[in-house]
């Protein structure tokens, strides 16, 4: 008789959140990214580690880890660092606006920037989209920050020859330093992008939230060749447009939650799966860490207690949003 083999599973891409020193990490030949958490906000041009500006909540000063089983190679390309396999690219870039007339220039020639160098490298489609932004609130009506970044990113995007229907996942948090950090998560091969049944599509937002609507899906499903994986959105206390329960941090968390069911229930239906998969990881933005106690055990019970989650400060694009929630499902 023939002994069972092993399933040997290539992983394309996982993501983990890790207590280890960095130093151990580099030893690391899979690795794609490495993010700190902290207050500082820009990408370490030595050493290619992102810092998102956000600090952590948790106990233990954890690290965001991504890597592959398969070949990685990475690099600088002017203001971008950049890391790939054959299969899927990541490049991000730090900027800092004050060489440009306002916030919105930034904005855009950052994304310009991104956006060529996926091009450039032949990874066309953008699955994901990290933004972190210092003072993302500030600023009044049209001139608030968001709503700059908001115009930079749509103008950037259009420019590229980008249409709605191909704008993925994204999440856009502020925090209170200096520095902006995006990253971007791009493939050879298109990603497929989910609207959450409960929420308008943030692209058709009306002209109130400003004078260009956000670019970004609720979700995307990204099919890499060992396996599936849904990026989850920033989530919040949004139903159609409106935002829900303004000072109510409680009701805000049960809506936020019953948006991702939503959106998950949704993504089941349209792939023909039988069962409602389950967030895999988890990040959860507050805006003030008074909530951190009573958000921890609101999480372990919506989402069960062993996902992966690292809790951070930061500021939710809109101000009487207190919570917002993104994530990872492996399907
Ligand atoms: C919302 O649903 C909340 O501008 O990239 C969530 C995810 C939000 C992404 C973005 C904004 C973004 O409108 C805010």
């Amino acid at each position: 008789m023939q002994p069972i083999q092993p399933v040997e599973s290539t992983s394309s891409l996982s993501f983990r959140y890790t207590a280890e020193s960095l130093d151990t990490l580099a030893r690391d030949q899979g690795l794609l990214a490495v993010i700190n958490f902290g207050k500082e906000c820009f990408v370490d041009h030595a050493s290619g580690y992102l810092h998102c500006g956000l600090p952590s909540l948790n106990d233990l000063p954890l690290t965001e880890v991504w890597r592959s089983d398969l070949p990685v190679r990475r690099g600088v390309c002017g203001p971008c660092h950049w890391s790939e396999t054959d299969e899927l690219l990541v490049v991000a870039l730090s900027f800092d606006e004050t060489p440009y007339p306002d916030f919105r220039m930034a904005v855009k020639d950052a994304y310009q920037r991104l956006i060529q160098f996926t091009f450039d490298k032949a990874y066309p489609h953008i699955i994901r989209m990290w933004n972190f932004i210092a003072d993302i609130n500030q600023g009044e009506g049209d001139a608030e920050r968001y709503k700059q970044f908001c115009d930079g990113r749509y103008e950037a995007l259009l420019q590229r020859g980008f249409v709605q229907e191909q704008f993925a996942a994204a999440c856009a948090l502020g925090h209170a330093g200096t520095g902006n950090i995006i990253y971007l998560l791009a493939a050879k091969t298109k990603g497929l992008n989910f609207k959450n049944p409960r929420q308008m599509n943030a692209y058709h937002y009306p002209r109130e939230y400003g004078p260009s609507a956000p670019s970004f899906a609720r979700a995307t499903l990204a099919t890499w060749q060992s396996q599936r994986q849904l990026f989850v959105s920033g989530t919040a206390s949004i139903i159609g447009h409106q935002s829900m329960y303004a000072s109510d941090f409680d009701a805000q968390f049960e809506v936020t939650c019953q948006n991702i069911d939503s959106l998950l229930q949704h993504v089941a239906e349209q792939l023909g799966e039988c069962r409602v998969p389950r967030m895999s990881l988890l990040k959860v933005y507050l805006r003030d860490k008074r909530t951190l106690d009573t958000t921890r055990d609101k999480i372990d019970r919506h989402f069960g207690g062993g996902v992966p989650v690292v809790f951070l400060l930061g500021d939710i694009c809109r101000r009487e949003l207190l919570i917002e929630i993104d994530g990872l499902c492996v399907l």
